[in-house]
């Protein structure tokens, strides 16, 4: 095999045991790698119903074949695992070295099960596995973690590890690199601190094999230099995805106070211009030169990382109109290792239910110094804290009144920063998401604002479902970022070259699709098999705040999204996926993807639709 490895590394913590191990070429033609790899390996391997938190649980990290490769932006991987926050299938994508050290030592993915009898390294070095004694890690938050063992293993070394968050089992805590580089959202940090695996670090030397290895050198030179011709690209070294604030504001998007409203009156106060001014310096991902992360002085004096949704969410979304202050809530979430998204959106919960006297405890909008205290409860589980750590799903059940009205999420997973009153293709893509309320897989809110908000017809469908299998299926498993694309313009049939050069397949982008559909549907019954008689098409549908209670400010005052229309909307979107009036893909459409392994495993589950 040429581009990718045909290896894993099996990893046994129980055990204290590591095998190399050959996977099938078939494996890699039909799923590609990344998300395709990690839903193939869950799927095959999982009992259905195990606790997510339980030994049995992999936790999979999975690189795609043009991973590591001199490539643009070709230093990510996913982290996947079934997802304690949701029950279903959870992954992540992160920006690290890891990606490129795991593939340079002979493994296109590394699969860890069963659970550590103490606080345990992981030390991948090319073909030689440890287990070190992390007994001196234990309690250290993320950047002194990864601090001390740079200190060791070189400042180009894969380090992905966990914070307190992860340690505590707080169920959105997520994986954290390069010190504010992070990942996992649905809860992988906390699956990581169920197997006592407090770090994994990986060195590779080796080489990548390439089927046409000049081709692939020219061409990767060419489109390094091509990425720096594009319009957006001066902007976007200066601003990133900061730019989307003001966007957002601009578009009724911003998510402010608990998903409430669109917009934010110190939205300036937080935007992409602000931090322009108080930028220190600039991060990125390996074997990229659009780098985007921004780095900012906290008003700790600390660096902070800033993206747009750390911001939105952990300032418009909680009312907090000072990007130093919203800086330092980032930074203290990338030290315990907590996912920002869910984390603005557990504690915007928490204000709107102190505010509407549901809890005794006072958190008020933007409040800086009690939200600050709130942030370290959550990831050490004391009071009101322990119950935000189980997820907006979890609490709104715990404090009952209406608070499932307003609780943020789809499918136990917290919406990401786009507020969707009036967005309804971007609300169809939250809901249909495969891992819960994520934008990652069809970021439809940009082109929807320019087609027109008030429609629910098919042309909204059809984009949902060519940016989940452009996104969502094809960058997943390539697993390289798909910034050049979406927001430089970077043309798509680069990534066929590559994929060429790298491995000898010749693919279209219709090849492309069916592997994305493939991936997606195994997805689909996986989570149909966990949830067996309790799935329902209702786990596809947003949240209820969005249908039920109009936007009170800004351009957009009175929009709310229509339940009927939305219902023909996703009625239309099974249809397109070939999945029944459930959301079940059927017997056919599994068949015709190659899944028929598949369709005999989740017949045991759920009765079939031909
Ligand atoms: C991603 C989600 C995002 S998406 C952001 S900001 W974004 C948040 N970042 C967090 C953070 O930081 N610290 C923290 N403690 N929690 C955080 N949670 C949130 O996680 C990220 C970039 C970004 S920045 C985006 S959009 C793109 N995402 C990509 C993707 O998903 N796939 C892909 N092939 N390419 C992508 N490129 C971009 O990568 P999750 P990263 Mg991320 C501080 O992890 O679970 O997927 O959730 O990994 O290396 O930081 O790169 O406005
Ligand atoms: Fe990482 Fe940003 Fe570069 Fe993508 S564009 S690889 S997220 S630094």
């Amino acid at each position: 095999m040429y581009g990718w490895n045909g290896k894993l590394l099996r990893v046994n913590l129980s055990k204290n045991k590591a095998a190399v191990q050959k996977y099938d070429e078939g494996i890699a033609r039909n799923f590609l790698g990344g998300r395709g790899f990690a839903i193939k390996f869950l799927w095959d391997e999982l009992k259905p119903g195990i606790d997510p938190l339980s030994p049995e649980n992999r936790l999979i990290f999975a690189a795609g074949p043009l991973t590591g490769f001199a490539l643009p932006s070709s230093g990510k991987l996913v982290v996947a695992a079934k997802s304690p926050l949701t029950g279903g299938y959870g992954d992540g994508n992160l920006g690290t070295y890891a990606a490129v050290q795991m593939r340079k030592a002979g493994y296109d993915a590394i699969i860890v099960e069963g659970k550590a009898k103490k606080p345990t390294i992981l030390l991948v070095q090319d073909r030689l596995t440890q287990f070190l004694d992390a007994g001196d890690f234990w309690g250290l938050n993320s950047f002194e973690t990864e601090r001390r063992l740079r200190e060791v293993y070189g400042s180009t070394a894969g380090v992905l590890c966990i914070g307190q968050g992860g340690e505590n089992l707080v169920k959105f805590a997520n994986i954290v690199c390069q010190r504010g580089r992070a990942g996992g959202r649905p809860g992988m940090g906390a699956v990581m601190g169920s197997k006592n695996l407090k770090a994994v670090v990986i060195v590779g030397s080796g080489e990548l094999s390439a089927a046409y290895p000049k081709d692939l050198k020219e061409l990767g030179s060419e489109a390094y230099r091509e990425i720096l011709t594009k319009p957006p690209y001066a902007f976007w070294k200066r601003q990133g995805t900061m730019m989307t604030i003001e966007w957002s504001q601009e578009n009724s998007v911003l998510p402010t106070c608990n998903y409430r409203e669109g917009v934010f009156e110190k939205a300036e106060a937080i935007g992409g211009f602000t931090m322009e001014k108080l930028k220190t310096s600039q991060r990125g991902c390996p074997n990229c030169n659009m780098t985007c992360g921004n780095v900012i002085k906290d008003s700790d004096r600390k660096e902070s990382e800033i993206d747009y949704e750390n911001v939105a969410m952990l300032g418009s979304n909680i009312g907090l109109g000072n990007l130093r202050r919203v800086a330092t809530l980032n930074r203290i979430a990338d030290e315990l290792g907590l996912d920002t998204i869910s984390l603005g959106n557990v504690i915007g919960f928490a204000m709107e239910a102190s505010e509407k006297g549901l809890i005794e405890e006072k958190v008020s909008w933007g409040k800086f110094k009690e939200t600050k205290a709130l942030v370290e409860d959550i990831a050490y589980r004391r009071g009101l804290g322990n119950i935000l750590a189980e997820g907006v799903r979890f609490a709104a059940e715990k404090i009952g009144g209406d608070s499932s009205r307003w609780a943020m999420h789809v499918k136990g997973l917290e919406a990401s920063a786009y507020d969707c009153h009036a967005a309804p293709a971007m609300a169809l893509a939250f809901a249909t998401s495969p891992i819960g309320a994520h934008h990652k897989d069809a970021w439809v809110i940009s082109w929807e604002v320019k087609v027109g908000r008030e429609s629910y017809d098919e042309e909204k469908v059809d984009k949902v479902i060519e940016f989940q299998r452009i996104r969502g299926g094809v960058f997943e498993a390539l697993t390289v970022c798909r910034l050049p694309w979406i927001e430089l313009g970077f043309e798509l049939e680069w990534y066929t070259k590559f994929l060429h050069a790298a491995t000898g397949l010749k693919v279209n982008s219709e090849d492309l699709n069916v592997i994305a559909d493939r991936i997606y549907a195994l997805i689909r019954a996986f989570w149909v098999r966990e949830f067996g008689k309790n799935w329902s098409r209702e786990m596809d549908v947003p949240p209820a705040r969005w249908f039920e209670e109009p936007l009170t400010k800004g351009a957009l005052k009175g929009a709310k999204l229509d339940r009927t229309k939305y219902d023909d909307m996703l009625r239309m979107y099974y249809q397109k996926r070939g999945w029944d009036e459930r959301g079940i893909p059927t017997k056919t459409t599994l068949e015709r993807l190659g899944l028929k392994d598949a369709t005999k495993k989740l017949k045991k589950h759920v009765k079939l639709s031909e």
